[in-house]
């Protein structure tokens, strides 16, 4: 009875890819967008309104809700989707990359990584097992394996020491998940941007085997034009038939040449971080609300945007929001920057659908600024 987790293909455009995944919360479309929801609130927004963006997932975090509120309270209270009212399909990321780059005092061995909590200096571990754990508890839907991630630029051997210990960490983490109908464990290709051992990580993740697979290890530092170089290679080297996800990426133009290379799932910070710093992306480009050039403009952000931003405020009173230090501020150029995020990927969807995604691509660069606007 409980619908199992599938992806089906649709249409192919290149190497762009439009299709759907199937879970017992809802349907993924793909090319699809994750917003962040890291401590079970996508910042400045009601889940109601997220999805009115258009969003069918979001992303949610090992790490952070382990510590606060702890996954222990969560299942006691039902659940992430039930504590925070999100009943569509949630992925969580496993803990691995977040020890990495936000807590103090890391130790890592081959059985995981003790660190001190950010919060409040309180001493932790995780590991493939417990990072499952912890993932089987908050009730993911997609589940991330438990990986190590260097940052770029790293030598090729500290590269390939850490990919082979999330090669092993990946069969702890299938070991550990089990078989658990209706949910779905992604593997992690790491591996930098050296192509063998891109090979090695994709290679060993499918001798695995898993419900879908994310290319880690990217957007770490490496800059835009080594992370597309990267992607010339890595998707291809992923099952056909399997959803791939690009982790933590990016800016709009990030995101089409990611969706251009073969990409079919992403999940970044920015629109809702930049909302909450007064920069809004529109397609004709980035406007900075802060600007005191938008004090008297009576025009939206974007005239050709539907979010409630742009239908129902002017830039200026956008801008005094910001200045004064209003919540509203935050609230509204979140919703606008989802909303566009959103629309990027419906366009994108429709135009592989239709086999027309080079021309979409080359309206969707011809009409950006390089500047504010
Ligand atoms: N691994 C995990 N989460 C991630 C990354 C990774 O490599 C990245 C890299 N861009 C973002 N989030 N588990
Ligand atoms: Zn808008």
């Amino acid at each position: 009875m409980t619908q199992r987790f599938s992806f089906s293909l649709h249409a192919t455009d290149g190497h762009a890819r439009t299709g759907a995944i199937s879970t017992p919360r809802g349907e993924i479309r793909t090319p699809a967008f994750m917003p962040v929801g890291t401590a079970a609130t996508v910042k400045a927004m009601m889940p109601e309104s997220v999805r009115a963006t258009g969003a069918d997932i979001l992303l949610g975090n090992t790490y952070h809700l382990m510590l606060r509120p702890t996954a222990e309270r969560i299942d006691r209270l039902g659940g992430l989707h039930r504590f925070m009212n999100w009943d569509r399909p949630i992925l969580t990321d496993s803990g691995g990359f977040q020890v990495m780059s936000l807590s103090d005092l890391r130790k890592l061995t081959e059985e995981g990584v003790t660190f001190r909590s950010h919060v409040d200096g309180s001493k932790h571990f995780l590991s493939p097992e417990r990072s499952m754990e912890i993932q089987r508890l908050l009730g993911s839907d997609i589940v991330m394996c438990f990986d190590e991630c260097p940052a770029l630029p790293a030598d090729r051997d500290r590269i390939a020491q850490s990919m082979r210990l999330s090669m092993r960490w990946a069969e702890r983490s299938r070991e550990a998940f089990g078989d658990r109908p209706g949910h779905a464990l992604f593997g992690i290709q790491q591996g930098g941007l050296e192509r063998d051992f891109r090979e090695e990580s994709a290679a060993a993740l499918k001798e695995i085997g898993f419900d879908g697979y994310a290319i880690g290890g990217l957007a770490v530092g490496e800059g835009q034009e080594a992370m597309f170089s990267a992607l010339d290679f890595a998707p291809g080297m992923l099952p056909h038939d399997k959803p791939r996800y690009l982790m933590g990426v990016g800016k709009p133009d990030d995101i089409v040449g990611a969706v251009k290379r073969g990409v079919d799932m992403m999940d970044c910070v920015l629109p809702s971080r930049s909302g909450r710093t007064g920069q809004a992306w529109t397609r004709r480009g980035q406007v900075n609300i802060k600007n005191a050039r938008h004090a008297d403009d009576p025009r939206p952000l974007d005239e050709a945007c539907t979010c409630p931003a742009c239908s129902h405020y002017s830039r200026a009173y956008l801008h005094h929001v910001f200045r004064a230090g209003e919540m509203i501020s935050g609230m509204l150029l979140t919703w606008h920057n989802l909303h566009y995020f959103q629309q990027i990927m419906a366009e994108m969807r429709a135009a592989i659908a239709a086999g027309t995604f080079a021309g979409w691509e080359a309206g969707f660069h011809g009409t950006r600024a390089a500047g504010d606007i």
